[in-house]
């Protein structure tokens, strides 16, 4: 299974800590496409900062998305690019799964939370402390259906 993990990069990575978990987890599930999200290295500002680099990553992420079986969303820290890649992948018509801590005190865009169907786009609220638990959950699913 293609696994394409969304974190924020450049929307800030204060919850980078949480990716690393979540992408540890996505690896017992197949091959996450993304694993570079979730990477420690790399800042919100960067290396890459040009117009030919960000088409680059914009073209390769877009060739993911469309290879990609299901698609992980931390969508706590709001991100533009999260929020571009969860629209084309709803137009894409893939199976969508969105996590969001509520205890961080912000509210989730109406845009993500009312995206969910219960089917293809669904939103998850979590604690940081459950976070392998909930994968575990949606992942027994996906696999009976
Ligand atoms: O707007 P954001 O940067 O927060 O968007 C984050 C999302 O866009 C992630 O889920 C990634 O899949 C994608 N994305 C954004 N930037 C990159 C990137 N390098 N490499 C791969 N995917 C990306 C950017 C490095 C930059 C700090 C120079």
């Amino acid at each position: 299974m293609k696994v394409y993990f969304c974190g924020s990069i450049r929307g800030g990575r204060d919850d980078v800590h949480v990716y690393q978990r979540i992408v540890e987890k996505l690896r017992s599930y197949g091959t996450v496409l993304t694993e570079h999200v979730s990477s420690s290295q790399l800042s919100d500002r960067g290396e890459d900062a040009t117009a030919a680099g960000d088409r680059a990553i914009h073209d390769r992420d877009m060739d993911w998305l469309q290879q990609s079986d299901v698609i992980v969303a931390e969508v706590t820290q709001p991100s533009l690019g999260v929020g571009y890649e969860l629209g084309r992948a709803v137009d894409m018509k893939k199976t969508i799964f969105c996590l969001f801590r509520p205890s961080s005190g912000r509210s989730l865009s109406a845009m993500i939370r009312g995206a969910d169907d219960g089917e293809l786009f669904v939103v998850r609220d979590y604690n940081e402390d459950e976070v392998e638990n909930v994968l575990e959950e949606f992942f027994s699913k996906l696999k009976r259906t």
